[in-house]
């Protein structure tokens, strides 16, 4: 008897089916990062039921309800530190945070420096739109100078941040930028990430165009991955303070930084162990971790 041929696609089992279709745009470049963060998966060996996605609100915030892990949606820009306080409560699992730029840099700013000066046990991938695309195109922290947004019609006088730079300089362990177009790259860079002890971040610019493509004339989504793809530079060995990104100006893609420091819970940890003894502390922690019954039990 003939049997029919079936396609799994590799992706699928990361992906809560039931929440589809998705809200994103055609075109738009944070499903593309959501294939290539389900292929990290696969590639990283982390256990799926070890692994939690935390991010907060946006367009990019919407990953988290799609992706098939426990997954927490959390307030605008606090996706970092509601991601920092699982991961203390239970340092087996890997929490990644993934949020844009709006999200992680504006709002959440604050906290994204001080989780990397830090080096909190996170990572984090941002979607870098370079705008506030959910609440309508508002120029944000990122948008280049000269580049238009509902906030800002005749282009933004404001320097944006140059997030590789930042990262590093608040003491990120691991540091990579990639455009959507680089889809083996990306995946490649979440895995290093997420495998990473300490504060890792992926970069990923991207696509949105409905708001800031279509009002700075930039063309269709289709068009934008071309124009990434011939407008990167691949270079790894680049200083992050020059990776700077200017409207319409080539973009310095790459894994900057791969280094190794003590991360937070390895610091206090140690301080612990040091202040309590390494036995009492032990004995604490397992108390501390103890799982509690359902909410408001009394023990
Ligand atoms: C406290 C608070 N302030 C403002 C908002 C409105 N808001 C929702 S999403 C967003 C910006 C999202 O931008 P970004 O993180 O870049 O995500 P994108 O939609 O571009 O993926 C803002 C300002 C909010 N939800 N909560
Ligand atoms: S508004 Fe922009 S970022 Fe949001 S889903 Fe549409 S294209 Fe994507
Ligand atoms: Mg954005």
């Amino acid at each position: 008897m003939a049997q029919s041929a079936t396609c799994k696609n590799p992706v699928e089992q990361y992906l809560r089916k039931d929440r589809m279709p998705h809200i994103w745009c055609p075109g738009c470049g944070i499903g593309t990062t959501v294939n290539c963060f389900s292929r990290a998966i696969e590639q990283c060996g982390i256990d799926p039921d070890k692994l939690a996605i935390v991010s907060g609100i946006g367009c990019t915030g919407r990953v988290a309800g799609y992706m098939d892990l426990d997954s927490f949606h959390t307030t605008h820009g606090r996706a970092i530190p509601f991601a920092t306080g699982l991961k203390l409560a239970n340092p087996e699992l890997k929490v990644v945070v993934y949020s844009g730029d709006g999200d992680l840099i504006a709002i959440g700013g604050n906290h994204f420096m001080h989780a990397a000066r830090r080096n909190v046990d996170i990572t984090v991938f941002c979607v870098n739109n370079f705008n506030y695309a959910m609440t309508g195109g508002q120029v944000a922290p990122t948008t280049p100078v000269d580049a238009v947004g509902t906030t800002a019609p005749h282009g933004t006088c404001e320097r944006p941040f140059n997030l590789p730079f930042l990262a590093e300089s608040c003491g990120a362990v691991y540091v990579a930028r990639w455009t959507s177009y680089h889809v083996r790259q990306v995946a490649k860079s979440m895995a290093e990430a997420m495998n990473k002890k300490g504060f890792g971040f992926v970069e990923v610019i991207a696509p949105c165009p409905t708001l800031y493509e279509r009002r700075n004339r930039l063309g269709s989504g289709l068009d934008r991955m071309k124009w990434f793809k011939e407008n990167s530079i691949i270079d790894s060995s680049m200083d992050t303070r020059y990776v700077d990104i200017g409207f319409q100006q080539k973009i310095v893609c790459g894994e900057f930084v791969d280094v190794d420091h003590p991360s937070y819970l390895e610091m206090t940890e140690a301080k612990m162990a040091n202040v309590y003894g390494q036995q009492r502390w032990e004995e604490m922690l397992r108390e501390q971790r103890k799982p509690i019954g359902s909410w408001g039990e009394k023990e």
